[in-house]
């Protein structure tokens, strides 16, 4: 082969590979990720984005955020549709329901797009290289030995969450329920009602369940949505101090709520954290590095006697970065 001919190889050889890598943006090899939310402008999933888009600037890394105006496969489904049809290099994704999103996913990862589940999860195993999130079972089992604390070991309490199939929360509850039951016998559990992740739903079923057990001692609210609502149905029903609340989630509203006596202890979560390690392991699986399969990440029990520590400060969740 002529020396002409060889340089031409060469410089053929060069374009093909920087085509190949990472980047599918035409070859400048800047990896692009998107962050599917579960709901979009969410102080939890606002904040996750913040922690991701910090990470990702760090690392020269392109990041979308995109995410549904409810939590709700129905509207979620389409938004992974369209992101793949873009072709990221990795999508960071909250999953709203354990089966219902396996199959969006599913397509996500034929297209060889990188999958890195943030908070929730599918049944599915094999769909998230890396699962980043709390422990949620741990979480659910310290709200109930701090609403037990609370009511001092007895009386009913009832559970309000957001929809079965969601991962996190169902996790929340089972470690509500194993811990009540194992060490709690005073407390008699009413159960959980499902506030399908509505503010005004759970301040209904906080009101329902206030006219059914005018004895209600407690509350657990698994996460931030159904904690808005069922604290502000027991401000409205005049129930402060009377029946007391622990919540999942800690966003400006739910801190105000601490503070105003309504709920009287949050378990925060490290959203900004699940974002900035969602990247860090999304950017390792596109350049085929190692990655870690399930990351847990901490949680911390907010009251009014830490929430004023700047440690305590750093861990309430924001609107915007
Ligand atoms: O509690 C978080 C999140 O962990 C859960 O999966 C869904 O609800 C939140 O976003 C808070 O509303």
């Amino acid at each position: 082969m002529s020396k002409k001919a060889m340089a031409a190889l060469g410089a053929m050889l060069l374009v093909i590979t920087a085509c190949a890598g990472p980047g599918g943006d035409g070859g400048s090899g800047q990896i692009r990720v998107t962050l599917v939310q579960g709901l979009a402008g969410e102080e939890f999933y606002e904040t996750m984005a913040c922690g991701a888009r910090a990470r990702a600037g760090e690392l020269g890394v392109t990041l979308d955020v995109q995410g549904p105006q409810k939590f709700d496969p129905t509207l979620q489904t389409p938004i992974v549709n369209s992101v793949v049809a873009g072709r990221p290099d990795a999508i960071l994704v909250a999953p709203t329901d354990v089966k219902a999103m396996i199959a969006p996913l599913t397509q996500a990862k034929q297209q060889n797009i990188k999958i890195i589940l943030v908070d929730t999860v599918v049944e599915d195993p094999g769909i998230g290289l890396s699962r980043i999130s709390t422990d949620n079972v741990k979480g659910g089992a310290a709200a109930a030995k701090a609403l037990s604390e609370q009511i001092e070991g007895a009386g009913k309490v009832l559970v309000i969450s957001t929809d079965p199939g969601v991962s996190t929360v169902d996790a929340r509850i089972k470690g509500f329920e194993d811990e009540i039951k194992a060490s709690h016998p005073g407390i008699t559990y009413v159960g959980v009602q499902y506030s399908h992740n509505d503010v005004g739903e759970a301040s209904r079923i906080m009101n329902a369940a206030l006219a059914k057990d005018a004895d209600l001692a407690g509350v657990f609210a698994t996460n931030l949505n159904s904690a808005t609502g069922a604290g502000t149905a027991l401000q409205q029903a005049g129930k402060l101090g009377l029946v007391k609340m622990v919540g999942f989630d800690a966003g400006p509203a739910q801190v105000k709520q601490l503070r105003d006596g309504v709920v009287q202890a949050l378990i925060a979560q490290l959203p900004a954290d699940i974002g900035a390690k969602g990247v860090e392991q999304a950017v390792a699986a596109v350049r085929g590095q190692q990655v870690t399969p399930s990351i847990p990440t901490d949680a911390t029990i907010v009251t009014t006697e830490n929430v004023d520590q700047p440690e305590v400060g750093k861990v309430l969740y924001k609107a915007g970065c």
